[in-house]
């Protein structure tokens, strides 16, 4: 029976993967290891919480002794728990760098000392850095340019060493940019769709034409869930979409979906370093047989149509420490 160890399993992509995992293979078991940060929500899993299948398990992926304790009970760790926003990398990369590349690190040592069938490492599309033409693929150099970016990578490449040196079987995927329910409202589709549907301004950095791949968090689970299964030890696989959207066009639609007018588009200081265009080449995910589902218009619209009937779950996150960040770094109150 597959016993898994997903960390950050109370985040956005975490927790779309364990219910996916679940709806797909009754008979596993899940033990979630996540921090609790301003990111991680049981509320995301609380359809779970007495399922005798399911434990969760507060606490730090850098505390090598709960760590350690953990292992011996499963055979496939997932890694997603990470500070995850470009942003908050930005103004202040610590917690990035303790827990993205450290966290990776204790987590890599236990798995080593106890012995898994798979590790999957989930890093991203970012490590690549921009692209102005043409697609990057998995042989290509990593040139991250933010601290996130930076800290993902590090870990990237330190779980690829534990295959080399080790023989640990790792896959490490990375993927575009996700959207979909459960997403914190501080990346652009959520914080733009709530922002919306309260007719709030909807802030554009820079010239608002920056280029993202964007992929449906269900189709990540589905490839994700394949290159657990399929992928080849020590391998990297790209997963993208190939939705390339610019900034404006993806705000254009979430103001037509939500009945809203082009005046809450404000375009505002652009990110430091920010990075021009994402894009992918998935020819090796593809010829493992996984190719996206969902058409980016119409999930998009279910995805605001998540949110419109899903107030419960993210009025409340929108408030506290939430409002002094948003006030700080937008330099304008919400
Ligand atoms: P998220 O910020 O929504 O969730 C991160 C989770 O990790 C939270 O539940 C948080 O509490 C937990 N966490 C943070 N620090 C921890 C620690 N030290 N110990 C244990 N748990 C900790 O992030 P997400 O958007 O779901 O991203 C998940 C993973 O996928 C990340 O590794 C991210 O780099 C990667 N990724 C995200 C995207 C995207 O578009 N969101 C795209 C590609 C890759
Ligand atoms: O308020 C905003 N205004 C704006 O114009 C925000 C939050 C973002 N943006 C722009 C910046 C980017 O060009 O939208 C684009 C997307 O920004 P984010 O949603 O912050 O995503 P990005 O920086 O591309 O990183 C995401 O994709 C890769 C995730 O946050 C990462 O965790 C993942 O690795």
């Amino acid at each position: 029976m597959k016993k898994y160890l997903i960390t950050g399993g109370a985040g956005f992509i975490g927790s779309n993967f364990i219910r996916y995992l679940f709806s797909t293979y009754p008979d596993i078991r899940i033990v979630n290891l996540d921090k609790l940060t301003y990111a991680g929500n049981l509320d995301n899993l609380k359809d779970f919480e007495h399922d005798s299948r399911y434990r969760f398990v507060h606490g730090d992926i850098c505390d090598a002794g709960l760590v350690d304790s953990l292992m011996p009970d499963v055979n496939v760790v997932v890694n997603f728990a990470a500070e995850s926003h470009v942003d908050r990398s930005i103004g202040s990369p610590d917690e990035f760098i303790k827990t993205d590349i450290f966290g990776c690190f204790v987590l890599l040592e236990a798995a080593r000392k106890h012995g898994v069938d798979r590790f999957m490492q989930i890093s991203t599309d970012e490590v690549y850095g921009s692209i102005e033409n043409g697609r990057f693929s998995e042989t290509d150099a990593l040139m991250p340019s933010s601290p996130y970016s930076a800290s993902k990578a590090g870990a990237d490449r330190l779980v690829y060493s534990y295959y080399v040196t080790y023989k640990l079987p790792v896959v490490i995927p990375r993927s575009s940019n996700n959207f979909g329910p459960y997403q914190f409202p501080e990346k652009l589709i959520s914080l733009f769709i709530t922002n919306a549907l309260d007719e709030k301004a909807l802030p554009i950095y820079g010239d608002g034409r920056n280029v993202r791949d964007w992929l449906y968090v269900m189709d990540n689970c589905e490839a994700l869930d394949l290159i657990l299964n399929k992928g080849r030890d020590g391998e990297v696989y790209n997963v993208g979409a190939g939705n390339e959207k610019m900034n404006i066009d993806i705000t254009t639609q979430i103001l037509r979906d939500t009945g809203n007018s082009e005046a809450l588009m404000t375009y505002v200081e652009d990110r430091k370093g920010h990075d021009r265009r994402y894009a992918l080449d998935i020819g090796k995910i593809t010829s493992l047989g996984w190719t996206p589902r969902h058409n980016f218009e119409s999930a998009l619209s279910e995805t605001v149509a998540w949110y419109r009937d899903n107030r419960w779950w993210w009025e409340k996150l929108k408030s506290g420490e939430y409002l002094e960040y948003y006030q700080n770094h937008y330099k304008r109150k919400l």
